[in-house]
């Protein structure tokens, strides 16, 4: 069955938004507004499956709706909402946790890492969180997911889980008269160069929010001052860049660098291979730092200009969990009947 070309991807408000999530995430859902239907949610459930402060969760909440539009995301063309206001995310989870099964959950090295030697103790939510991101995706009927690559595990299984309830149900959907395939089979977008943007203290570590280390990471609202100072203690090897692009391998912190470099400015590695082979770091990261600045400055500007009036951004956010909700409500009402529900 022909489903509508539809995108969702969501980010967590749990913390400080860094340049992995805009390279990986945000700045790939911008130039999507004009070939699909886009829903961008800020995931607040997923947020708390790990301990947040609420005033800060609120504050994390509407600074991420506040990123989504200064990097470009039109609010009345895509959907932007929290998910917490859609209760039926919440809904079709809990079918998904009864769909998917103990061993595929268990084998979700996010969880692992996450979790680490500590699993006895962190919240069920952690672990049951790849049945959430599967309901928020198919709650939509998403054909298409941008996210960067340490989300394709749970991308996977989102569509394991897609086809065993559409094989598990088959007769139930059939008699409802619905069609077969009655969650699609969603597709990653995971491409570019800047797919795993890696911490700029360890080129073997991506970077992410819950880093102890403030160094390791670009905040989005990081000033100019912080960025450049950032780029220029990151960690490298002595060597020149190369001249050829097999050269960066085995050199994580050198491969890392031109990786954001690449997705900065919108070209591939090889282009900037060709522009600063053989030159050294004292070139390179001043020259790293002034584009970074120019690309995230005007974005920081925004937001900050944004969240001084979160009456606005809860506005947007209220007409986004409303459209949400529509179609949230009629994939719902379906799986109720499939799965044997009275209402
Ligand atoms: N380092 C990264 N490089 C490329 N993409 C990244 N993403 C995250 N880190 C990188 C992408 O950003 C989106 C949102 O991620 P999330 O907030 O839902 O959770 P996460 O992947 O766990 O991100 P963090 O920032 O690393 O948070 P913590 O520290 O809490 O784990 C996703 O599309 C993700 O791929």
């Amino acid at each position: 069955m022909a489903f509508t070309p539809r995108v969702f991807s969501g980010i967590q408000p749990s913390g400080d938004l860094h340049l992995g999530n805009y390279l990986g995430a945000i700045r790939r859902f911008v130039p999507l507004q004009a070939t699909h239907e886009t829903i961008y949610c800020v995931v607040d459930m997923h947020a708390i499956t790990v301990w947040q402060e609420p005033e800060q969760l609120r504050r994390s909440t509407r600074e991420l709706a506040a990123a989504y539009v200064a990097a470009g995301i039109d609010p009345k063309k895509s959907i932007i909402f929290n998910q917490s206001r859609v209760h039926q995310h919440a809904e079709l989870a809990w079918v998904f946790n009864c769909v998917a099964r103990m061993g595929w959950m268990a084998r979700m090295t996010q969880f692992k890492d996450k979790a680490g030697k500590n699993s006895e103790n962190v919240s069920l939510g952690l672990f049951a969180y790849p049945s959430l991101m599967a309901a928020d995706i198919l709650l939509y009927k998403a054909t298409h997911v941008p996210v960067g690559d340490d989300q394709k595990q749970h991308l996977e299984l989102t569509r394991d889980i897609a086809q065993k309830f559409n094989n598990d149900y088959a007769a139930s959907i059939a008699a409802e008269g619905l069609p077969a395939e009655f969650f699609p089979i969603t597709e990653p977008l995971i491409a570019g160069p800047a797919t795993r943007i890696m911490s700029l203290r360890d080129g073997t570590k991506k970077m992410s929010k819950s880093d102890p280390s403030d160094q390791s990471r670009i905040s989005l609202l990081d000033d100019a001052d912080t960025i450049s100072k950032k780029i220029k203690r990151a960690t490298t090897d002595p060597e020149p860049l190369p001249s050829e692009l097999k050269g960066l391998e085995g050199r994580a912190e050198a491969d890392n660098l031109v990786g954001i470099y690449a997705a900065l400015s919108d070209l591939s590695k090889e282009q900037v291979i060709a522009e600063f082979g053989g030159k050294g770091w004292g070139v390179f990261k001043p020259a790293l730092a002034d584009l970074a600045v120019t690309v995230l400055a005007p974005i920081a500007g925004e937001m900050q200009r944004l969240v001084a009036d979160p009456a606005s951004i809860d506005a947007f956010m209220a007409d986004g969990a409303e459209r949400a909700s529509a179609i949230a409500e009629a994939t719902m009402k379906d799986v109720r009947q499939i799965v044997g529900f009275i209402r």
